[in-house]
């Protein structure tokens, strides 16, 4: 169905003037949308939800919005109580003219629209350590919002988002089942390193499962996909205003969620570079990222929690460059590519950078220990 279809059905003042592809994501389809009057602009981003991620999209919007309701309530009685030194802000659900939350299309694919977080950006890598550092007061800030919000007002929107055993679990099927799997590996040196990479690590990989099995771990809310991209900074004063991308918010471990960050933010490089030289751990953005995140959401984390912050450091580029190396052995099916070849790219990036974390263990966890 045409675009300017879709989003005619959602109650917006003002009359559709055009739509255009918007932002780097990797799973869901996004647009802008502006919208004028007489007077006026109104922006907004809609966005069709991934049906082969997310296999029910109406529970996704409804954890969406659970989640807004309990965060826009939050953060508008600590406003009032002039708790902050700042105006956070999450986005809002524009309703259907029915309204709903959401409209299906005659393929059976979900659209949404949400409002746009305006005068602020998000950045695809790390401008600096001012940046990262408001990077990490998001996060840490997000991490406070759900903190008390009901488990059960959640449901799991992606069974297994986040468990490595069951990644670890997907690349053995891909390899013992899929023949083009097997060749893609045995044609080249490169995919053979990331392979025994994998190998090497299959007993740490477990980690964060093992601690969580064991009640040293337990799950909170966590955002699921806190990378650079998805932290908004204000344009006016350059502090973090908003987490956008919440359809991964659900019980998790908060330790992957400062992982993801770090993964993603201190890799000065970014996720798409070629040159493996680029690819490093950048100590300098890292103590900034910790920094702010701490100074809003240090109060809650636990000695045990604390304890595996180093694990989960390393174990988000090692699984996350997993997952891409997977997906280009089963042929990109999960992970949006716009060129062959893309996914093992990523894969190598990642796989370096959790080398780069490694190799600094002990100075990370020096800093770690200082907080
Ligand atoms: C995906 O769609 P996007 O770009 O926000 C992925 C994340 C990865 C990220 C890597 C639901 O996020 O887990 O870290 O790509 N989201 C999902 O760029 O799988
Ligand atoms: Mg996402």
């Amino acid at each position: 169905m045409d675009l300017a279809l879709i989003v005619n059905q959602f109650n917006v003042k003002g009359r559709l003037v055009t739509t255009v592809p918007f932002g780097n994501g990797n799973i869901n389809d996004t647009f802008l949308a502006v919208f004028r009057n007489t007077f006026t602009e109104t922006q907004l981003i809609v966005q069709k939800v991934n049906r082969t991620v997310f296999a029910a999209p109406e529970t996704i919007m409804r954890n969406m919005h659970n989640v807004t309701l309990h965060c826009h309530e939050k953060l508008e009685a600590d406003a009032a109580a002039g708790r902050d030194d700042r105006v956070w802000q999450m986005p809002r659900i524009v309703k259907t003219k029915g309204g709903g939350d959401f409209v299906t299309d005659e393929k059976g694919d979900v659209w949404r629209v949400i409002t746009r977080i305006l005068s602020a950006h998000a950045f695809d890598t790390a401008q600096s350590p001012e940046h990262v550092l408001e990077c990490g007061a998001a996060l840490g800030h997000f991490h406070y919002l759900v903190a008390d919000m009901d488990h059960a007002l959640v449901t799991n929107p992606l069974p297994g988002f986040h468990v490595t055993s069951g990644y670890l679990r997907q690349y053995d099927e891909t390899l013992d089942k899929c023949t083009v799997a097997k060749e893609l590996v045995s044609a080249s040196m490169e995919a053979r390193r990331l392979a025994r990479f994998i190998d090497e690590r299959r007993d740490f990989a477990v980690c964060l499962e093992r601690a969580e099995a064991s009640g040293e771990l337990r799950q909170r809310m966590f955002h699921g996909d806190p990378k650079v991209n998805n932290i908004m900074i204000d344009d006016f004063t350059g502090k973090g205003t908003a987490m956008i991308d919440l359809d991964t918010v659900a019980p998790g471990l908060v330790q992957i969620d400062f992982g993801d960050a770090i993964r993603s933010l201190c890799n000065p490089a970014g996720e798409e570079e070629l040159n493996l030289g680029k690819v490093t751990f950048d100590e300098g953005l890292f103590s900034a990222f910790c920094k702010g995140y701490m100074a809003e959401a240090g109060a809650f984390l636990t000695d045990s929690d604390r304890a595996y912050l180093y694990d989960a450091i390393r174990l988000v580029p090692f699984e996350l460059g997993l997952r891409f190396f997977q997906d280009y052995l089963a042929g990109d099916v999960y992970f949006k590519v716009r060129q062959p070849g893309q996914n093992l790219n990523r894969a190598r990036v990642q796989f370096r950078l959790c080398e780069a974390i490694e190799a600094r263990e002990r100075q990370i966890r020096g800093i770690l220990e200082r907080l």
